[in-house]
């Protein structure tokens, strides 16, 4: 491709600024659309600006960026123009123009190309006559890709790959969602030393300490959605929503999905409104970025004033494919699947697994419901066989009583 023609060569400065972005990028919230960061660097090395984006529908990195040094230029300057909307489309005034010609942005993914929630911030990039731009990695997602060539064709010099693997790594599921076309899928599972999530008699609170669930509650906040089947919420009747070591509910719920052609009854803990938390509304983490109204299924309640995904979903169907799609499709970027048996096992049968998380408790029952169901294995040649994922964090780790593990297929 074109690109192949440029020097790949970066500064210490542009270097030490695109870890900045990523740094900035990582205070964004999780959700529909990546972590992103954006800086102005100017010819002296200094960084003259930092943004970010802070979930779907709000302003994309670079515009964010672009909004702060015009707001700080324009406080210097005494001149006003500071404002979103009052600029766009225009040319800046000439002090600000020459002010951002001499800058370079870094930003940690490629500008889009495309109208989404927000305009292309390739054009953005332009109209305000930045020169230079340097961005970590390709944006796979289609309609948005597009954004470097748009910028070289507007005669901007554009260079990639600085820290791409860091880039990487900090929207790595948001990368395999976009991939795949179905949410980053992490099975969970509370189980005995010997593979039991219940006993004989069906009770199964339970298995693990209250170490390895607070884990699991840290790990709720930060997902986009929790599915079990309808066995489960029939047997065991549970709430999925994310708690504080209080009990009371986290800020940042993820939707609460249940699968399966049965009936949920009416008053099950599931169906219950999580009220918003000061966050979840509006432009602040919390859960905002989510597609999740106009769902257009009877079965999905988002609680009044909530932006997030913090409803109640349910699938009928069977087809752990279909039901990763239609996720997929409401904004679902990373999925939680807690069971029970039949459901890990569909999940793992269709090969619809990226992680593992299993918490084992040092505990036996003999007897009882096994973790997984069939997964269609007949002979130790087809096994399925998992790798420790040591990315962010131990593989194997003690967690009170239990082990926490981590395993990628
Ligand atoms: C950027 N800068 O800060 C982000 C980008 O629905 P939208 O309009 O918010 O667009 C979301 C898509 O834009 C997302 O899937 C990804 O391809 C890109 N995200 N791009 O230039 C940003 N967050
Ligand atoms: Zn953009």
């Amino acid at each position: 491709g074109p690109i192949s023609h440029e020097t790949m060569t970066f500064s210490s400065a542009e270097s030490a600024a695109m870890n900045t972005a990523l740094g900035a990028a990582a205070q964004g919230p999780r959700g529909a659309n990546p972590l992103v960061g954006a800086v102005l660097l100017d010819p002296a090395g200094k960084v003259v600006a930092t943004g970010y984006h802070r979930g779907a529908g709000t302003a994309h990195a670079e515009v964010d960026v672009l909004a702060r040094v015009r707001t700080d230029l324009a406080q210097r300057t005494g001149g006003t123009g500071s404002r979103r909307g009052s600029t766009r489309g225009n040319a800046p005034s000439s002090t600000l123009a020459r002010a951002l010609e001499n800058l370079t942005m870094l930003v940690t993914l490629e500008p889009c190309n495309h109208t989404g929630r927000t305009g292309p911030c390739a054009q953005a990039i332009i109209d305000a006559g930045i020169r230079k731009v340097i961005y970590a990695v390709d944006d796979p997602h289609e309609p948005a890709a597009g954004g470097a060539q748009r910028l070289r064709d507007a005669g901007v010099q554009v260079r990639s790959g600085l820290l791409a693997p860091e880039a990487f790594e900090l929207n790595r599921r948001w990368f395999t969602a976009v991939r795949d076309d179905r949410p980053f899928t992490t099975l969970h599972l509370a189980q005995t030393l010997d593979g039991r999530i219940a006993a004989a008699d069906g009770s199964s609170q339970w298995i693990t300490s209250a170490a390895a669930r607070a884990d699991n509650h840290g790990i709720r906040r930060l997902i986009d959605a929790i599915l079990v089947g309808t066995e489960t919420v029939l047997v065991d009747n549970p709430r999925l929503t994310a708690r504080e070591a209080d009990g009371a509910d986290s800020v940042r719920q993820p939707l609460r999905v249940v699968m399966g052609l049965r009936n949920i009854p009416a008053e099950a803990a599931v169906r219950g409104e999580v009220p918003a938390g000061p966050e979840a509304a509006g432009t602040g983490a919390g859960s905002a970025g989510f597609c999740g109204t106009g769902v257009g299924s009877a079965d999905l309640t988002v609680p009044a004033g909530h932006t997030g995904p913090a409803g109640f979903l349910q699938l009928r169907t069977r087809d752990p494919l279909a039901a990763s799609r239609t996720l997929f499709d409401h904004g679902v970027r990373h999925l939680m699947v807690e069971g029970g048996s039949r459901i890990s096992a569909a999940f793992l049968a269709a090969q619809l697994v990226d992680e593992l998380i299993v918490y084992l408790a040092p505990t036996l029952l003999g007897a009882g419901i096994p973790a997984f169901g069939d997964l269609g294995i007949g002979t130790l040649a087809d096994a399925q066989r998992w790798d420790w994922d040591a990315a962010g964090g131990a593989a194997v780790a003690p967690l009170g009583p239990d082990l926490k593990i981590r395993l990628k297929p």
